[in-house]
């Protein structure tokens, strides 16, 4: 029996499990769930009613980063965390960053301000939105191109979760019709249009833009 991802194409958390299956070469059935009007139930496979949520044999877990880490045990290859423990740590440390630092800036205030509202036909709050792009979001952005600091990736050199999640976040932002600013982030803007190039994140990018375009014109 395939697995069940449980979620919505442009959610960044979504869409980084759905990096991660791809890159580890997995076959699964999606499962829409739209997060603003979750199905009755949901709360039996995802107990804080969060996308996504993975079905393993009749078994559910919830959670990206959970996710992740399980498809990592369960399928090694490529391996997308580091053996190095002090390495896998930072790999679990930039996942926690995106998912709870960059998340509520460029994705639940741009993105679902200048998205996700108007395809539900509410107001975009420009005012939120203008504070999150003065202050909240460049100290962010400033912290990943230092830590990058000239390198292909953020943890080690080679591809990790680290690298997908802050990635998929990105997109998120630039569907908000935001950019990181070459001039100011060099290496993060680099590492940005590199990860964005990968083939899972260009195909669901593709798509999302069409989407969101024929939406909202
Ligand atoms: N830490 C969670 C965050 C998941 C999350 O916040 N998903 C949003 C959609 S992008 C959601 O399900 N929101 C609905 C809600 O919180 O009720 C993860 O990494 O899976």
């Amino acid at each position: 029996m395939p697995m069940k991802l449980y979620g919505a194409v442009m959610s960044p958390f979504v869409r980084k499990t759905r990096v991660v299956l791809a890159l580890k070469g997995l076959d699964y059935e999606a499962v829409h769930v739209d997060p603003n009007n979750k199905p009755e139930g949901y709360e039996k496979i995802s107990p804080l009613q969060r996308i996504p949520a993975l079905e393993v044999d009749g078994r559910y877990l919830a959670d990206s980063a959970v996710i992740c880490a399980y498809l990592e045990k369960t399928h090694p290859e490529p391996a997308l965390y580091p053996s190095d423990p002090f390495q896998y740590a930072r790999t679990l440390w930039f996942e926690k960053y995106a998912d709870y630092e960059l998340a509520p800036h460029c994705t639940f205030t741009v993105f679902r301000n200048r998205i996700v509202k108007r395809l539900m036909g509410q107001d975009c709050d420009e005012e939120a939105i203008a504070k999150a792009l003065e202050s909240r979001i460049p100290p962010m952005l400033d912290y990943l191109e230092q830590e990058l600091d000239g390198r292909e990736y953020l943890v080690g050199d080679s591809l990790t979760v680290a690298d997908i999640a802050v990635a998929s976040q990105l997109v998120n932002f630039r569907h908000g019709g935001e950019t990181v600013d070459a001039g100011r982030y060099p290496n993060l803007a680099a590492h940005t249009e590199r990860m964005h190039a990968l083939a899972p994140f260009a195909g669901t990018i593709e798509k999302e833009s069409g989407f969101i375009s024929k939406m909202l014109g």
